[in-house]
Protein backbone atom coordinates (compact mmCIF):
# COMPACT_ATOMS: atom_id res chain seq x y z
CA UNK A 1 0.00 0.00 0.00
CA UNK A 2 1.38 3.57 -1.17
CA UNK A 3 1.64 5.90 1.80
CA UNK A 4 -0.88 9.08 0.40
CA UNK A 5 -0.07 12.20 1.82
CA UNK A 6 -1.85 15.59 0.97
CA UNK A 7 0.53 18.02 -0.79
CA UNK A 8 0.96 21.18 0.38
CA UNK A 9 -0.76 22.83 -2.38
CA UNK A 10 -3.69 20.54 -2.29
CA UNK A 11 -6.26 22.59 -1.29
CA UNK A 12 -9.59 19.99 -2.27
CA UNK A 13 -7.77 17.24 -0.17
CA UNK A 14 -7.09 19.79 2.75
CA UNK A 15 -10.29 20.72 3.09
CA UNK A 16 -11.78 17.28 2.93
CA UNK A 17 -9.20 16.39 5.49
CA UNK A 18 -10.42 19.80 8.06
CA UNK A 19 -14.34 19.43 6.39
CA UNK A 20 -13.66 16.02 8.85
CA UNK A 21 -12.60 16.94 12.05
CA UNK A 22 -15.06 19.93 11.90
CA UNK A 23 -18.04 18.03 11.96
CA UNK A 24 -16.14 15.31 13.90
CA UNK A 25 -16.00 17.89 16.86
CA UNK A 26 -19.32 19.91 16.11
CA UNK A 27 -20.96 16.40 16.18
CA UNK A 28 -19.15 15.95 20.03
CA UNK A 29 -19.84 18.86 21.09
CA UNK A 30 -23.92 19.05 20.32
CA UNK A 31 -23.97 15.21 22.09
CA UNK A 32 -22.26 16.16 24.82
CA UNK A 33 -24.03 19.12 25.22
CA UNK A 34 -27.14 17.21 25.42
CA UNK A 35 -26.80 16.63 28.77
CA UNK A 36 -27.20 20.14 30.00
CA UNK A 37 -30.00 21.20 27.86
CA UNK A 38 -33.69 21.59 28.48
CA UNK A 39 -35.97 19.03 27.93
CA UNK A 40 -37.97 20.96 25.34
CA UNK A 41 -34.27 21.66 23.05
CA UNK A 42 -33.18 18.41 23.41
CA UNK A 43 -34.23 16.92 20.29
CA UNK A 44 -33.72 20.19 18.16
CA UNK A 45 -29.93 20.12 19.68
CA UNK A 46 -29.61 16.18 18.80
CA UNK A 47 -30.74 16.72 15.31
CA UNK A 48 -27.97 19.31 15.22
CA UNK A 49 -25.52 16.95 16.33
CA UNK A 50 -26.76 13.85 13.68
CA UNK A 51 -26.95 16.49 10.76
CA UNK A 52 -23.31 16.84 11.28
CA UNK A 53 -22.10 13.33 12.55
CA UNK A 54 -23.82 12.19 8.94
CA UNK A 55 -21.48 14.69 7.57
CA UNK A 56 -18.51 13.90 9.78
CA UNK A 57 -19.22 9.77 8.38
CA UNK A 58 -19.18 11.46 4.52
CA UNK A 59 -16.68 13.48 5.20
CA UNK A 60 -14.25 11.06 6.38
CA UNK A 61 -15.16 8.33 3.39
CA UNK A 62 -14.87 11.46 0.52
CA UNK A 63 -11.73 12.44 2.34
CA UNK A 64 -9.90 9.32 1.70
CA UNK A 65 -11.71 8.61 -1.72
CA UNK A 66 -10.51 12.23 -3.21
CA UNK A 67 -7.04 11.29 -1.61
CA UNK A 68 -6.41 8.08 -3.70
CA UNK A 69 -8.11 8.91 -6.78
CA UNK A 70 -8.00 12.64 -7.08
CA UNK A 71 -11.44 12.69 -8.12
CA UNK A 72 -14.43 14.21 -6.92
CA UNK A 73 -16.10 12.01 -4.64
CA UNK A 74 -19.99 13.21 -6.23
CA UNK A 75 -22.21 10.53 -5.49
CA UNK A 76 -21.16 10.64 -1.77
CA UNK A 77 -21.66 14.21 -1.54
CA UNK A 78 -25.02 13.65 -2.88
CA UNK A 79 -26.00 11.09 -0.39
CA UNK A 80 -24.42 13.60 2.48
CA UNK A 81 -27.10 16.63 1.39
CA UNK A 82 -29.97 13.95 0.32
CA UNK A 83 -29.97 12.75 4.22
CA UNK A 84 -28.81 16.38 5.67
CA UNK A 85 -30.84 18.79 4.27
CA UNK A 86 -34.05 17.14 5.07
CA UNK A 87 -32.93 17.19 8.81
CA UNK A 88 -32.44 21.00 8.39
CA UNK A 89 -36.06 21.01 7.01
CA UNK A 90 -36.46 19.09 10.61
CA UNK A 91 -34.86 22.08 12.72
CA UNK A 92 -37.53 24.31 10.88
CA UNK A 93 -40.48 22.15 11.82
CA UNK A 94 -39.07 21.83 15.15
CA UNK A 95 -38.81 25.38 16.15
CA UNK A 96 -41.72 26.62 14.96
CA UNK A 97 -44.06 23.55 16.34
CA UNK A 98 -44.85 25.02 19.41
CA UNK A 99 -46.34 27.91 17.67
CA UNK A 100 -48.57 25.47 15.50
CA UNK A 101 -46.49 24.13 12.78
CA UNK A 102 -48.26 21.62 11.22
CA UNK A 103 -46.38 18.11 9.49
CA UNK A 104 -47.64 19.09 6.13
CA UNK A 105 -45.02 22.27 6.68
CA UNK A 106 -42.39 19.65 7.33
CA UNK A 107 -43.40 17.74 3.78
CA UNK A 108 -43.50 20.37 1.89
CA UNK A 109 -39.91 21.43 2.88
CA UNK A 110 -38.56 18.22 2.42
CA UNK A 111 -39.70 17.39 -1.01
CA UNK A 112 -38.71 21.05 -2.15
CA UNK A 113 -35.33 20.08 -0.88
CA UNK A 114 -35.41 16.95 -2.54
CA UNK A 115 -36.37 18.22 -5.86
CA UNK A 116 -33.67 20.71 -5.32
CA UNK A 117 -31.19 17.86 -4.85
CA UNK A 118 -32.16 15.17 -7.10
CA UNK A 119 -32.51 18.09 -10.33
CA UNK A 120 -29.07 19.07 -8.87
CA UNK A 121 -27.64 15.67 -9.04
CA UNK A 122 -28.94 14.75 -12.35
CA UNK A 123 -27.39 18.22 -14.23
CA UNK A 124 -23.67 17.19 -12.64
CA UNK A 125 -23.79 13.12 -12.82
CA UNK A 126 -26.80 11.62 -15.43
CA UNK A 127 -27.37 14.77 -17.89
CA UNK A 128 -24.06 17.21 -17.44
CA UNK A 129 -25.20 18.55 -20.75
CA UNK A 130 -28.29 19.97 -19.54
CA UNK A 131 -26.62 21.02 -16.59
CA UNK A 132 -28.23 25.23 -16.69
CA UNK A 133 -31.80 23.40 -17.58
CA UNK A 134 -31.37 21.15 -13.79
CA UNK A 135 -29.73 23.77 -12.48
CA UNK A 136 -32.58 26.48 -12.98
CA UNK A 137 -35.13 23.78 -11.90
CA UNK A 138 -33.33 23.18 -8.88
CA UNK A 139 -32.96 26.71 -7.90
CA UNK A 140 -36.74 27.24 -8.44
CA UNK A 141 -36.90 24.33 -5.58
CA UNK A 142 -34.34 26.48 -3.48
CA UNK A 143 -36.21 29.81 -4.26
CA UNK A 144 -39.76 28.41 -2.76
CA UNK A 145 -37.77 26.92 0.06
CA UNK A 146 -35.93 30.45 0.98
CA UNK A 147 -39.72 31.72 0.47
CA UNK A 148 -41.26 29.42 2.92
CA UNK A 149 -38.97 30.51 5.42
CA UNK A 150 -38.43 34.31 4.42
CA UNK A 151 -42.27 35.37 3.98
CA UNK A 152 -44.43 31.81 4.26
CA UNK A 153 -45.62 29.51 6.96
CA UNK A 154 -41.88 29.45 8.78
CA UNK A 155 -41.82 33.69 8.63
CA UNK A 156 -45.37 34.11 9.92
CA UNK A 157 -45.60 30.72 12.91
CA UNK A 158 -42.50 31.94 13.90
CA UNK A 159 -43.31 35.45 14.74
CA UNK A 160 -46.21 33.89 17.26
CA UNK A 161 -43.26 31.70 18.75
CA UNK A 162 -41.64 34.67 21.00
CA UNK A 163 -38.87 36.39 20.44
CA UNK A 164 -36.14 34.18 20.87
CA UNK A 165 -37.05 31.61 18.23
CA UNK A 166 -38.11 34.72 15.54
CA UNK A 167 -34.89 35.81 16.01
CA UNK A 168 -33.14 32.51 15.75
CA UNK A 169 -35.62 31.68 12.62
CA UNK A 170 -34.17 35.04 11.18
CA UNK A 171 -30.68 34.10 11.06
CA UNK A 172 -31.52 31.08 10.06
CA UNK A 173 -32.94 32.52 7.08
CA UNK A 174 -30.43 34.39 6.57
CA UNK A 175 -28.04 30.96 6.24
CA UNK A 176 -30.26 29.54 3.61
CA UNK A 177 -30.14 32.97 1.42
CA UNK A 178 -26.81 33.65 1.98
CA UNK A 179 -25.21 30.34 2.78
CA UNK A 180 -27.05 27.75 0.77
CA UNK A 181 -26.54 30.68 -2.44
CA UNK A 182 -22.65 29.24 -2.37
CA UNK A 183 -23.83 25.70 -3.24
CA UNK A 184 -25.58 27.01 -6.90
CA UNK A 185 -22.34 28.97 -7.31
CA UNK A 186 -20.06 25.66 -6.66
CA UNK A 187 -22.37 24.11 -9.65
CA UNK A 188 -21.48 26.79 -11.71
CA UNK A 189 -17.65 26.38 -11.23
CA UNK A 190 -17.92 23.11 -11.75
CA UNK A 191 -20.41 21.87 -14.18
CA UNK A 192 -20.46 21.70 -18.40
CA UNK A 193 -22.58 25.03 -18.99
CA UNK A 194 -21.48 27.14 -16.22
CA UNK A 195 -23.39 30.06 -16.37
CA UNK A 196 -25.85 30.03 -18.94
CA UNK A 197 -22.99 28.86 -21.07
CA UNK A 198 -20.63 30.92 -20.01
CA UNK A 199 -17.37 29.15 -18.47
CA UNK A 200 -15.69 30.66 -15.75
CA UNK A 201 -13.35 28.01 -15.50
CA UNK A 202 -12.15 26.31 -18.41
CA UNK A 203 -10.07 23.31 -17.28
CA UNK A 204 -12.37 20.54 -16.90
CA UNK A 205 -10.08 19.20 -13.75
CA UNK A 206 -9.26 23.17 -12.18
CA UNK A 207 -13.16 23.42 -12.55
CA UNK A 208 -13.83 19.95 -10.36
CA UNK A 209 -11.47 21.27 -8.14
CA UNK A 210 -13.36 25.02 -7.81
CA UNK A 211 -16.17 23.05 -7.36
CA UNK A 212 -14.98 20.64 -3.94
CA UNK A 213 -13.30 23.38 -2.62
CA UNK A 214 -16.39 25.99 -2.60
CA UNK A 215 -18.80 22.78 -1.60
CA UNK A 216 -16.85 21.90 1.67
CA UNK A 217 -16.37 25.42 2.55
CA UNK A 218 -19.94 25.77 2.42
CA UNK A 219 -20.88 23.11 4.47
CA UNK A 220 -18.80 23.45 6.98
CA UNK A 221 -20.33 27.02 7.47
CA UNK A 222 -24.21 25.81 6.59
CA UNK A 223 -23.85 22.53 9.30
CA UNK A 224 -21.73 23.91 11.88
CA UNK A 225 -23.23 27.36 12.17
CA UNK A 226 -26.64 26.37 11.55
CA UNK A 227 -26.21 23.83 14.46
CA UNK A 228 -24.59 26.60 16.22
CA UNK A 229 -27.55 29.05 16.00
CA UNK A 230 -30.10 26.11 17.21
CA UNK A 231 -27.86 25.71 19.98
CA UNK A 232 -27.68 29.53 20.88
CA UNK A 233 -31.56 29.16 20.58
CA UNK A 234 -31.73 26.62 23.28
CA UNK A 235 -29.46 28.19 25.96
CA UNK A 236 -31.27 31.73 25.53
CA UNK A 237 -35.43 30.85 25.26
CA UNK A 238 -37.24 31.01 27.74
CA UNK A 239 -38.94 27.15 28.42
C1 LIG B 1 -25.43 20.37 4.36
C2 LIG B 1 -25.74 20.53 3.02
C3 LIG B 1 -26.47 21.57 2.48
C4 LIG B 1 -27.06 22.66 3.32
C5 LIG B 1 -26.63 21.54 1.06
C6 LIG B 1 -27.33 22.45 0.36
C7 LIG B 1 -27.36 22.37 -1.05
C8 LIG B 1 -27.96 23.28 -1.87
C9 LIG B 1 -28.68 24.48 -1.36
C10 LIG B 1 -27.82 23.05 -3.31
C11 LIG B 1 -28.39 23.81 -4.25
C12 LIG B 1 -28.26 23.69 -5.71
C13 LIG B 1 -28.88 24.69 -6.46
C14 LIG B 1 -29.74 25.74 -5.83
C15 LIG B 1 -28.75 24.79 -7.94
C16 LIG B 1 -27.64 23.95 -8.49
C17 LIG B 1 -27.64 22.57 -7.91
C18 LIG B 1 -27.46 22.58 -6.38
C19 LIG B 1 -27.95 21.19 -5.94
C20 LIG B 1 -25.96 22.71 -6.08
Amino acid sequence: MEHLTIASDNYVAFTFFIGTMAMMAASVFFFFELNNTSQKWRTSVLVSGLITFIAAVHYYYMRGYNLETGESPTFFRYVDWILTVPLMCVEFYLITKKAGAKIGLLWKLIFASLVMLVTGYIGEVLDPAQSVLWGVISGAAYFYIAYLIWFGEVAKLSQTAGPQVAKATRILAWFVLVGWAIYPLGYILGTEGGLFGMKLVADKAAALHAMDIVYNIADAINKIGFGLVIYSLSRNAED
